[in-house]
């Protein structure tokens, strides 16, 4: 189907950085991404400052983000994937720290699984980096339990804001 005759899908997007300017770069991938073809930005979480989890490296910056956007899943990926290399993303290593890591967590109620494309995010249940920030934003996708049981995980929200 042309583009244009999609109707919009509001989809939730994770944003990461622990490594260069994390502030910067978050605020500058959600101006990046709010500019995205046939998508704009609907809502932003406030930024966090997390523990790295099953990583090692400096605190991150986190935050979700939901955008409205007519581009279809694998479409939302490879701008994400683009602006994660303008940022100067590099993958030496499973989970090393990074400038930027944007993951799609939600994109409507679509349930994706192929070979580079899972969504929801397979892991985003049990991490409080994700599911905080998305809580504020979006109450309604966090299920019953799931912020208890990451509770233990350190997450402070920070006074900055994101935009
Ligand atoms: N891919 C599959 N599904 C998706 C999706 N829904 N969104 C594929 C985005 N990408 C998806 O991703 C590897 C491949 O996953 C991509 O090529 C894409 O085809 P990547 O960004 O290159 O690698 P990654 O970031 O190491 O993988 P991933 O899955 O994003 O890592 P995780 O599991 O999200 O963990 N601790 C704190 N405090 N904060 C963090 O942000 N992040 C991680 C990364 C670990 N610990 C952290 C944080
Ligand atoms: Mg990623």
């Amino acid at each position: 189907m042309a583009r244009a005759e999609r109707s919009e899908v509001l989809a939730y997007l994770g944003l990461g950085a622990n490594l260069g300017d994390a502030r910067a770069t978050l605020r500058s991938a959600t101006q990046s991404i709010a500019a995205l073809p046939a998508t704009r930005l609907v809502a932003a979480s406030s930024l966090y400052c997390t523990a790295p989890l099953e990583a090692a490296g400096p605190d991150y910056l986190n935050a979700v983000i939901a955008v409205a956007t007519r581009l279809n899943a694998p479409e939302l990926l490879v701008h994400l994937q683009q602006i994660e290399r303008q940022a100067g993303r590099e993958r030496p290593y499973r989970n090393a720290p990074r400038t930027l890591d944007l993951d799609i967590l939600l994109y409507g109620e679509a349930s994706i699984s192929s070979a580079w494309l899972h969504i929801p995010h397979p892991r985003m249940g049990e991490r409080a980096f994700v599911l905080v920030p998305l809580a504020e934003i979006a109450p309604d996708r966090v299920k019953p339990g799931q912020l208890g049981a990451v509770g233990a995980q350190p997450i402070e929200r920070l006074t900055s804001a994101l935009r």
